[in-house]
């Protein structure tokens, strides 16, 4: 007898004789692995179906049945340090309100939108920064900003095939050979001091964002055009504006710069936030940890819908006409065809909010303020969508919020601007969605959290769970 079947002869010793004659009499059939499948899943769809319906508000230890196979919506189960979300007045970012940072956070020299460095000045500290402090941070990261070359010629051998999100998330986890983190674990370094590479290493990531995603930006779309070198006196967005070829366009710099700090952070149980956090907390270094977070945020459920959302948007532009000529009536019609064929309404609905994202009221604050905006087919068209929609949703009745989240708006301004290669939008999410996940993974190495570890269960041990209660 061979080891392996000996070994596997030991192991049937062990299984109970009734789901081994029921094993075995599985063995029998002839049909494929994903046939097999087929023929299960419908079974244990409906098993699912009647724990939601019938015990979805039991109580197990101590959360209910919904929340346990709902996605766990509303377990309060993270520590976050940065920001927190309330259903209805949206996000704070250490208690300070989107328009309080208007007021309180430093902008550019001659700009009026907050800046990122700002915005990442308060998550990290908690305080408001001076201009002065800003300034030198814009500095420090303009200095370490140029992408390395290594990194570099892997970006550029990349195919016109490859999602720019894709892109980003391997260049970002290519630059961990030069963690510091990394090599800070391996020659033991004590765990107390762990916070100081987790911030070299982010402020680092940070740094080189803006150059990694405007090199995918050039080679994807403008191969022909050579990409600026970091300028030591731009700021970060400033410096990625530039790279991307707008930076003469102080509506677009501006714009850029409001999107980048108020995508920033939105507390951590949104799927790119909590998978850096995830990743991190196995003390996996914080480029391998935010690689991760961009395959999240490349969802359409999650980033990419501000892509949807313009991919929607222009497809009913060519269905029912410019955003400037179009009736409620025909938005109306529009978004029930979208609904009745089955489909999300991109840009509307949220996991926690239950009002307007006051990101969005943001975005639209912003185009008000702009005479440039107010004559914009596209940004016409996302206004008198938000005045039918959240009816049609209401009347539709599944969602649970039929209000507009930041991307009902955010894509549609780039495309104004003349960024209008929307695959590409998902990658300034990301180089937002940095400040705040790499800011609490500096906290998480602070605080010493550990390694997260939730306890799963099957659904058969739900049910045994709920027939005791
Ligand atoms: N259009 C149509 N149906 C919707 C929408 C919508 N915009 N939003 C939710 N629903 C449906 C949802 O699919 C679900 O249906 P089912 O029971 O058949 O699975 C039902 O309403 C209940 O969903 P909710 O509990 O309201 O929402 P959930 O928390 O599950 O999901 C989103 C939240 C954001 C994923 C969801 O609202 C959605 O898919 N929105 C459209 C995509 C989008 O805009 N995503 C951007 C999120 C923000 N971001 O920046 O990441
Ligand atoms: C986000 O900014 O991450 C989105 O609004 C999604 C979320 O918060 O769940």
């Amino acid at each position: 007898m061979s080891f392996s079947s000996a070994r596997s002869l030991g192991r049937i010793g062990r299984i109970n004789t009734a789901r081994l004659v029921h094993a075995q009499s599985r063995y029998a059939s002839t049909k494929s692995l994903e046939d097999t499948l087929a023929d299960i899943i419908p079974e244990k769809q409906e098993q699912l179906k009647a724990l939601r319906l019938n015990h979805g508000g039991d109580v197990i230890g101590d959360i209910k049945v919904e929340n346990v196979i709902g996605g766990m919506r509303g377990l309060k189960a993270m520590l976050w340090h940065c920001s927190a979300l309330d259903p209805n007045t949206g996000i704070r970012f250490h208690g300070l309100t989107i328009p309080d940072c208007q007021k309180v956070l430093p902008p550019a020299p001659g700009g009026k939108e907050i800046l990122p460095e700002s915005m990442l000045w308060l998550l990290l500290t908690g305080e408001v920064p001076s201009p002065e402090q800003v300034r030198d941070l814009s500095r420090q990261l303009a200095e370490e900003g140029e992408l390395p070359k290594k990194i570099a010629d892997v970006v550029d051998s990349f195919t016109r095939d490859v999602h720019p999100m894709t892109q980003l998330s391997m260049g970002v986890a290519l630059m961990n050979t030069d963690s510091k983190f990394a090599h800070a674990y391996e020659t033991g370094v004590k765990k107390t001091e762990y916070w100081r590479y987790a911030f070299k290493d982010s402020m680092k990531l940070i740094a080189q964002l803006p150059a990694l995603a405007a090199r995918i930006y050039k080679n994807a779309y403008y191969p022909d055009v050579p990409l600026p070198a970091v300028r030591k006196d731009l700021d970060l967005v400033g410096n990625y504006s530039n790279m991307l070829g707008y930076g003469d366009n102080e509506g677009m710099t501006e714009y850029l710069r409001l999107y980048i700090a108020l995508h920033g952070d939105h507390e951590g149980g949104n799927v790119s936030a909590h998978t850096a956090h995830l990743v991190g907390s196995a003390l996996s270094d914080p480029y391998l940890s935010y690689a991760a977070a961009l395959c999240g945020l490349a969802g359409p459920l999650h980033g990419l819908a501000n892509q949807e959302v313009l991919r929607w948007m222009l497809a009913m532009q060519n269905d029912i006409g410019p955003g400037t000529d179009v009736t409620p009536e025909q938005i109306k019609d529009y978004l029930w065809t979208t609904l009745k064929a089955g489909k999300v309404v991109p840009g509307y609905g949220h996991g926690v909010l239950r009002d307007p994202d006051p990101r969005f009221i943001a975005l639209q604050d912003f185009c008000d303020k702009r005479p440039e905006l107010d004559s914009s087919p596209i940004i016409q068209l996302v206004k008198k969508t938000y005045q039918v929609a959240p009816g049609v949703l209401r009347e539709h009745g599944k969602t649970k919020n039929p209000n507009p989240n930041v991307d009902a708006t955010s894509g549609c301004l780039l495309y104004h601007y003349g960024l209008t290669e929307f695959k590409y939008y998902t990658v300034i999410f990301g180089v937002s969605r940095a400040l705040g996940s790499l800011s609490q993974l500096v906290w998480d190495r602070a605080l010493g959290l550990p390694i997260e570890r939730p306890k799963s269960v099957t659904m058969e041990e739900i049910e045994q769970m709920v027939k005791k209660t």
